[in-house]
């Protein structure tokens, strides 16, 4: 085995001058003078990236020798956010480069602002995925992350006229420096076709699978460094291109756009990300996009298996493959497929290897977003993976049946296949099956998969599950982000805190310091002079920095309830325009957060927010006593100057529906108090930072479930209570939409009438709550008191705590420390 190069990169100022003078000659091909702004980003870019490669071979070097086992995660997206600023935090190399592009004219701060990020993912799960190989890498844990590399990510949103407009992500047109494709190392992936059954040589039933085309795989690499150690891993996405660039035969016959279209085609596969929420949108394309990542990852799996070993017994040993939910879970029967009709092993022997390897994460409660596939679909798309799912399912009721004999209600909830109406593979299903642990994301949410939608399977199983509550790295969110937070905490606490967040309970003595709760405040204050200056940018709004900022920043969903949040501000304006209230603190209201293309009623829900808006910052009776604002284009990005602005943080979803919630933490760890319902992790979230110091409102879990039980009818809520009808008046009396008043009968009827998620049976304590904030906001040494508390105790809040337990109780996997020579 050779060594990896032992060359050393010179970090001194004067040093990278040179080599990014260097870049932009060689990757460039300019010289400063008529160098462009993102010019010099890629040449920045790709001095950083050599740094970071240099921790990558040696990473790559170290666990190819030690061969200890390497954890797999699957997931259909990755929310990566811009590199270059977190690469350099984590190089340890911010000042030398500040002063060294300042030398040079230029400033960091431009530099990094010219970075499109890749939105390769729709929310939570997708940043998730994100935050957890940071982790994993800053916890020496050998790793990939596998995924699809979308030529089109999420969409960029812009607001016309008040209403979402999608605009499509070309996040690769000015280059992407942080990637290395691989074209050497692609795999093919087929479809289709029929499947063969027979004998072979040997006398063994074997089935061939003939599939009806095929496309390639190609993997670009983005290494992603730990902090604060050499390790760095990969993460792998696959890119779809079509075997042949031109079908010969097809050629030859004449039919030269019959070739050019199949060269489209299998391009496609990767073309775009899906968003949730979006009813039937593609989904051939889209389950095809999931059997295409899964199939390139596994067989890149045991190439490198086979690189050291040769019984694949020996498969859960040296890998464990997680499945991010259950876009990946067809792996379950690709797996089968490969140790069976490619390899030659028996069933039992297979099976027992496949259920050694998965283990599967569920992300959500939501009965209707549970993934099931329409059988002749599927069977159309993967004929022979769809036999393996019947096979598998035929032994596991049998299983069942063993267990709970005769019991047939129980036999057809947990079976494979739900037959109601049109017959479908059920993912959660397969998932469950073929893993050796199930976790959820939050304690509440792991509690209710076990009483509702995974019941069966945790009678059956108890000992497969167990509760993973998420966390988000500190190293963006706060040194990264909020840079001036992290900068005093370290200055009063030492600087181990950003790998050992329980450290943060040192800081729980300063909050009763006067000197440095004005410190905090003037931090906290500078964050909002920051973002008050990104809103006037992006929307030409002017919001004044010393009012409270109270924002609600996620996906647009009717679980969410942006429209509770409005109904709110709606009462606060009627009543200041009665002269009531008139104590109050001003305050900004910022929303943010896309709406799927298709969900009609959750746009409309953002042009509400829009309408109260123009309505709400124009009256002259309210003086900016209230402003409202939505912020376009929530991204990671952006993301990262709006959590550190915040006063309080909006988590108000209906108990008992939100998995867990991340942007919670988010907010919480950068100094916002959380006006919260008792939903996803909130409720450890308000256990950890003390109820003290937290909003709590709303109803709980069980109540929510009694209260539907007992024949909720909204309109009774409606009829009691007159400043919510007087809020709901306003609305379908068209004031926020130029006097039409039919725009928002949807909205309006729905609430009336159904309600699915309790917006009205929560509307009085939620103002309720909200005027407690008030009061509490204006004694400025008692909340900057309860900040400094909510940051001190969130310690538990760590991605690196999340992945450490996936590590201890699931993956059993151990750090492999990874030595740079520097
Ligand atoms: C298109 C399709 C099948 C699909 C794609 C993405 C379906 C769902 C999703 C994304 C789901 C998601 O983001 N779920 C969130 O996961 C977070 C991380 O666990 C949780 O914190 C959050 O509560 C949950 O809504």
């Amino acid at each position: 085995l050779h060594h990896p190069p032992s060359h050393c990169f010179d970090n001194s100022v004067e040093s990278i001058k040179a080599d990014l003078t260097e870049k932009l000659f060689s990757m460039r091909a300019k010289f400063p003078e008529v160098a462009t702004l993102n010019d010099y980003y890629l040449a920045l870019s790709y001095v950083v990236r050599d740094r970071v490669l240099h921790r990558w071979i040696h990473s790559a070097h170290t666990y190819f020798q030690q061969a200890s086992r390497t954890v797999v995660y699957l997931s259909a997206e990755y929310l990566m956010g811009p590199q270059l600023g977190n690469n350099i935090l984590n190089l340890g190399i911010r000042k030398q480069v500040e002063q060294a592009v300042a030398e040079m004219g230029l400033s960091l701060e431009d530099l990094l602002e010219q970075e499109e990020e890749p939105g390769l993912g729709n929310g939570g799960l997708g940043r998730l995925a994100a935050c957890y190989l940071d982790s994993l890498a800053t916890l020496q844990i050998p790793a990939f992350g596998y995924g699809i590399r979308y030529e089109f990510g999420i969409f960029d949103q812009q607001i016309k006229d008040g209403w979402q407009v999608e605009v499509t992500d070309r996040w690769l047109r000015l280059g992407n420096p942080w990637e290395v494709p691989h074209p050497e190392r692609r795999y093919e992936v087929r479809f289709g076709g029929h499947t063969e059954a027979g004998y072979d040589a040997q006398g063994r039933y074997r089935v061939r699978w003939v599939p009806e085309r095929s496309v390639m795989g190609t993997p670009f690499d983005t290494p992603v460094l730990g902090y604060g150690v050499g390790n760095a891993i990969i993460l792998r996405l696959w890119q779809a291109e079509a075997r042949e660039s031109f079908d010969f035969q097809a050629f030859n016959l004449g039919n030269y756009y019959k070739a050019v279209d199949d060269k489209v085609m299998s391009e496609n596969i990767t073309k775009v990300l899906y968003p949730n929420d979006e009813p039937e949108a593609g989904r051939r394309l889209r389950l095809e996009q999931q059997y295409f990542f899964v199939a390139c990852s596994l067989a890149d799996m045991l190439r490198i298996f086979f690189q050291r070993d040769t019984d694949l017994d020996r498969l859960p040993d040296k890998f464990v493959v997680q499945l991010n939910d259950t876009h990946p879970a067809v792996a379950v029967a690709e797996m089968m497929r490969l140790l069976i009709d490619d390899n030659g092993l028996e069933w039992d022997r297979a099976w027992k290897i496949t259920t050694g390897v998965f283990a599967y994460t569920n992300h959500t409660l939501l009965p209707e977003a549970l993934e099931t596939w329409n059988v002749d679909l599927f069977g159309k798309v993967l004929p022979r993976h769809l036999e393996i799912i019947y096979e598998i399912n035929h032994r596991f009721l049998m299983e069942v049946n063993r267990f709970f004999p005769g019991d047939a209600g129980r036999l057809s909830r947990m079976s494979l296949f739900s037959e109601a109406g049109e017959k479908r593979v059920r993912m959660a299903n397969l998932a469950c099956v073929g893993s050796r642990a199930i976790n959820g994301v939050a304690a509440l949410h792991t509690d209710l998969l076990k009483q509702t939608v995974l019941k069966d399977f945790h009678e059956l199983w108890p000992e497969k599950f167990s509760n993973k509550t998420n966390g988000v790295t500190p190293r963006r969110f706060m040194a990264l982000a909020n840079p001036g937070l992290a900068d005093l905490i370290t200055q009063s606490i030492g600087a181990t805190w950003l790998r050992d967040m329980d450290r943060l309970k040192g800081l729980e003595p300063f909050a009763r310091d006067n000197a440095f709760r004005d410190q905090w405040a003037e931090v906290k204050h500078q964050c909002k002079v920051r973002l008050a200056a990104m809103i006037r940018k992006k929307t030409g709004m002017a919001v004044d920095p010393d009012t409270l900022f109270d924002i609600q920043v996620k996906r647009i969903h009717e679980y969410k309830r942006q429209h509770l949040n409005v109904l709110n501000i709606i009462t606060h304006y009627r009543r200041l325009k009665q002269g009531l209230d008139m104590d109050a603190p001003a305050r900004t209201f910022i929303f943010g957060g896309k709406a799927a293309p298709g969900y009609v009623l959750a746009k409309l829900m953002i042009r509400l927010i829009t309408g109260v808006a123009d309505v709400v910052n124009h009256d002259p009776d309210i003086n900016g006593r209230i402003k409202v604002v939505f912020y376009p284009d929530f991204n990671v990005k952006n993301a990262q100057h709006i959590y550190p602005a915040a006063d309080l943080s909006e988590q108000i979803s209906t108990a008992g529906k939100e998995a867990s919630g991340t942007g919670n933490m988010k907010f919480a760890l950068n100094g916002a108090l959380t006006i919260g319902t008792l939903d996803g992790a909130n409720v450890e979230i308000c256990q950890a930072v003390g109820p003290e110091n937290f909003f709590l409102f709303g109803l709980t879990a069980d109540q929510v479930a009694a209260t539907r039980q007992a024949g909720y009818r909204p309109c009774d809520v409606y009829d009691g209570n007159e400043e919510l009808r007087a809020a709901m008046g306003m609305i379908s009396g068209g004031l926020f939409s130029g006097g039409d008043p039919g725009m928002f009968a949807p909205l309006i009827d729905s609430l009336l009438n159904e309600d699915r998620f309790m917006v009205l049976a929560d509307y009085a304590a939620y103002v309720q709550c909200q005027e407690q904030v008030g009061r509490a906001f204006l004694k400025p040494d008692h909340w900057h008191a309860m900040s400094i508390l909510n940051v001190a105790r969130m310690g538990m809040f760590s991605s690196d705590r999340s992945i450490a337990e996936y590590c201890r109780d699931i993956w059993h996997v151990e750090p492999v420390p990874v030595v740079v020579p520097d």
